[in-house]
C-alpha cells in the first residue's frame, strides 16, 4: 500500500512549483528503480528517524533513502488540475479534477496567501485567501452532496420506510467511491444526530452529512504558500488567529524557496536536506546568488523550513494518521545477505502485528504466530497495536 497525497487548489497558487520541488530529490543513483508514473504523479518523501543506529547498524533501504539518520520514505504526490468554481458541475477540468482527487488519501490545499491571484487564478491584489479556503471546501461539499442525494433517492425508491440497516448499507454503497464503509457512515449520521430517516433530512441536514463525510474521507492541511512575500505574512497573522478557521491546520510554505534550494543542492551549491531549517553554502557563489540564498535562509530559519516537506508530513502523519514500521530481526538486524532494514512501511495508525503481517502477504498473515519487539525482545500478540517507528520481527509457522 502506498499513500497518495493530492495537491489541490485554484489555478496559479503554486501547486506545480510545490509538486516539482517535492518530487525532485537527491536520490542516490542506482539505489532502486525509479519510475515516473505520470507527469502529474510523482514520488515525494516523508521523513522518519531511522531506527538502525539504535542497533549499531547502517540501513540499506530498498526504496527511498537514508541521510544522516533520517529515512526518506516514498509516498505518492499528485498534482491535481487547478480547481475553478463550478467544477462539481463539470466546469473547467472539473471531472478530471474529481477523479484525481478521489484517488487521494489526504489533501494538501495549496492556498496563495499573498492575495495576488483572484478566485480564478488571475492577477489581482488584496484578495482574501479565506475566500479560496471556503470555495474549495464548498466545491468539494457540493460534489459530495450530489452523490449523497443520488443514494437517498435510490434508497427511497427501493425501501420505503425500512429499517436503519438498509439506509446504512445503501448510503455506504453510494459513498463507497470515497472509501467509507457502513459502520463509518453510521457513526457520522449518529454524530450529527440525524436519525436514520433520509426522507426527514432537509437540505441543511444533507449538506451537513455530506460535509461530515467529506471531512472524514478527505482530511486536509492548508499549505499557506508564497509566504516569502510580506502580503502573505500579513494574511497569515490575520487568518491563523481567525476563530472561524480554528478547525484547519495551516503550514506556512514557500514552494519557491524549496525549489530554489533543491536546484542549488543539485548543482552542489548548497548542502540542503529536504525539510531542514537551514543549509550550508558549499561553493563559490556570485554576490547576487548569495543574496538570494541568504533571503531564503532568513525564511527557513524563521518558519522552520520551507514548509513543503512539513506540509506533506503533516498531511500524512497528523491529518491522515499514519505510522512507520521497520521490519527487523530480534536476534540480528541483517538478513542473510547482510541487508538491514530494507523497508520502512507506512501503515494506518492503530495497525496491529496481525494487520502488518497481512499487509506484507496473506500467507504471512495466515501463518503468524506472534511478533517480536526487536528493541525489548518481547513477544507481541497478533492484536498488539504497533507504535510509530516500531521495529518488529514476525514469527510465522513457515
Ligand atoms: N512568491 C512566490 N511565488 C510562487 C511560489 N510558488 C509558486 N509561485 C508562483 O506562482 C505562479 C503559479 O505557480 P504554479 O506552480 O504554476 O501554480 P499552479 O497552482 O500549478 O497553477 P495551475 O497549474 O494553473 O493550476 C508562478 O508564477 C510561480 O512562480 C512561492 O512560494 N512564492
Ligand atoms: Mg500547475
Amino acid at each position: 500500500m502506498s499513500y497518495k497525497i493530492g495537491l489541490v487548489g485554484k489555478p496559479s497558487v503554486g501547486k506545480s512549483t510545490f509538486f516539482n520541488a517535492a518530487t525532485m530529490n537527491d536520490v542516490p543513483e542506482g539505489a532502486y528503480p525509479f519510475t515516473t508514473i505520470d507527469p502529474s504523479v510523482g514520488e515525494a518523501y516523508v521523513r522518519v528517524e531511522c531506527a538502525a543506529p539504535e542497533f549499531d547498524e547502517t540501513c540499506t533501504p530498498d526504496t527511498g533513502y537514508c541521510k544522516e539518520g533520517t529515512r526518506y520514505v516514498p509516498t505518492k504526490l499528485v498534482d491535481v488540475a487547478g480547481l475553478v468554481p463550478g467544477a462539481h458541475e463539470g466546469r473547467g477540468l472539473g471531472n478530471q479534477f474529481l477523479t484525481d482527487l478521489n484517488e487521494a488519501d489526504v489533501l494538501v490545499h495549496v492556498v496563495d496567501f499573498s492575495g495576488t491571484t483572484d478566485i480564478e487564478g488571475e492577477n489581482t491584489e488584496g484578495h482574501d485567501p479565506r475566500e479560496d479556503i471556503d470555495f474549495l471546501e464548498n466545491e468539494l461539499d457540493q460534489w459530495y452532496v450530489g452523490i449523497l442525494e443520488k443514494g437517498i433517492e435510490k434508497f427511497q425508491n427501493r425501501y420505503q420506510g425500512q429499517d436503519e440497516l438498509a439506509i446504512e448499507v445503501e448510503l455506504a454503497e453510494q459513498m463507497s467511491a470515497f472509501g467509507i464503509n457502513k459502520d463509518e457512515v453510521k457513526k457520522l449520521v449518529l454524530r450529527l444526530d440525524l436519525g436514520f430517516e433520509p426522507e426527514a433530512w432537509d437540505e441543511d441536514d444533507r449538506e451537513a452529512l455530506a460535509r461530515e463525510i467529506r471531512q472524514y474521507t478527505k482530511p486536509m492541511v492548508i499549505a499557506a504558500n508564497k509566504m516569502d512575500t510580506p502580503a502573505a505574512q500579513a494574511n497569515w497573522e490575520e487568518i491563523t488567529t481567525d476563530p472561524d478557521y480554528d478547525h484547519l491546520t495551516f503550514v506556512p510554505a514557500s514552494a519557491h524557496a524549496e525549489k530554489a534550494l533543491k536546484n542549488a543542492a543539485e548543482q552542489d551549491v548548497v548542502d540542503y536536506h529536504a525539510g531542514d531549517d537551514d543549509f550550508d553554502i558549499v561553493a563559490d557563489v556570485s554576490e547576487e546568488q548569495e543574496q538570494g540564498l541568504e533571503q531564503i535562509r532568513e525564511f527557513v530559519t524563521e518558519f522552520g523550513g520551507t514548509g513543503v516537506q512539513q506540509a506533506i508530513e503533516t498531511a500524512l502523519f497528523d491529518e491522515l494518521g499514519v505510522i512507520a514500521v521497520f521490519p527487523g530481526g530480534a536476534e540480528a538486524m541483517g538478513d542473510d545477505q547482510g541487508r538491514v532494514m530494507r523497508d520502512c512501511f507506512l501503515l494506518p495508525e492503530g495497525s496491529t502485528t496481525s494487520d502488518f503481517a497481512y499487509h506484507l502477504h496473506s500467507d504471512i498473515g495466515d501463518g503468524l504466530l506472534h511478533g517480536l519487539n526487536c528493541r525489548t525482545k518481547r513477544q507481541m500478540g497478533g492484536d498488539t497495536e504497533l507504535d510509530h517507528r516500531e521495529v518488529v520481527e514476525l514469527v510465522t509457522t513457515s
